[in-house]
């Protein structure tokens, strides 16, 4: 299909949009991105998307939340869905038969624990209530993270980069590079590693310093090395940290005892 792939997604921050815009950088494809329309169009590009009169079109339902990702008659959701529609075509799904399978459980592992779960630190009452509002509780909770799921989901990884199945690294299938290497990468460290390290340095910093999760972290570093990618991050393209999933609230930035 030679449509062009297109990004639907809010702008100012990397938020969920950025795990699709890295697997297409990654691959060094050319793309459509809202987040570089002129101002005034960039937010009217998603919310028109989501409007009560938006009924669908072309065959597709209507959509509850962004991402959205649009190629020629197809608009889908989900971030995984998305990722798992782009993997086979910009060969970032494994080699093997069925692992694009084994890459979506590692990317949806990745995107659950490391994702999901930190965005509910600062938000553990609800979404529609601001921080300042349900500060008690997130801190609470991020307290809670940092002792019991951090280490848990840092060990998970750390498990699958030493696993002989896998070949022991340095990706997580073995040799083979796939958008799960590039999801933990964004997941647990700015949206999953890059986004925990940015949300919470203090503990992410006793984690390495700890020694038992130096091939999730080799893995951060090796992914971040790669060609595409580190011209990506340096680019403007790259948007800053904020007010998105991944927030840096000093308070919460516990030491684990
Ligand atoms: N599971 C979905 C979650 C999508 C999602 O929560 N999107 C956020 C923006 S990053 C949103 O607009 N949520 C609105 C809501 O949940 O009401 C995915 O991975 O794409």
């Amino acid at each position: 299909m030679d449509a062009p792939y297109e990004l639907i997604y809010y702008t100012g921050v990397p938020g969920r949009g950025e795990h699709i815009r890295l697997i297409l950088e990654e691959a060094g494809v050319s793309y459509k991105d809202n987040s570089s329309y002129p101002i005034d169009k960039r937010r009217e590009a998603v919310t028109a998307y989501l409007a009560p009169e938006y009924k669908g079109e072309r065959g597709n339902p209507p959509y509850y939340a962004p991402p959205l990702f649009k190629h020629g008659d197809l608009i889908i959701s989900q971030t995984s869905n998305i990722l798992m529609y782009l993997g086979p075509k910009l060969g970032l799904s494994g080699s093997r038969e069925n692992d694009i399978y084994r890459v979506n459980a590692l990317a949806l592992t990745a995107l659950d624990g490391l994702s999901n779960e930190v965005h509910d630190t600062h938000h553990p009452i609800a979404i529609e209530l601001y921080y300042e509002d349900q500060k008690e509780e997130s801190w609470r909770r991020s307290k809670e993270w940092i002792k019991g799921r951090l280490p848990k989901h840092l060990g998970y990884w750390q498990k699958v980069l030493e696993s002989e199945e896998c070949g022991q690294g340095p990706w997580l299938l073995g040799n083979t590079f796939t958008y799960a290497d590039l999801v933990l990468f964004q997941a647990s460290f700015p949206q999953c590693l890059d986004g925990v390290q940015f949300a919470f340095p203090k503990a992410m910093n006793q984690a390495k310093e700890s020694g038992k999760y130096n091939k999730v972290f080799e893995l951060w570093e090796s992914v971040k090395a790669r060609p595409n990618i580190a011209a990506y991050l340096a680019s403007d393209r790259r948007q800053k940290y904020d007010w998105g999933i991944y927030r840096y609230y000093p308070e919460n930035d516990v030491v684990a005892e």
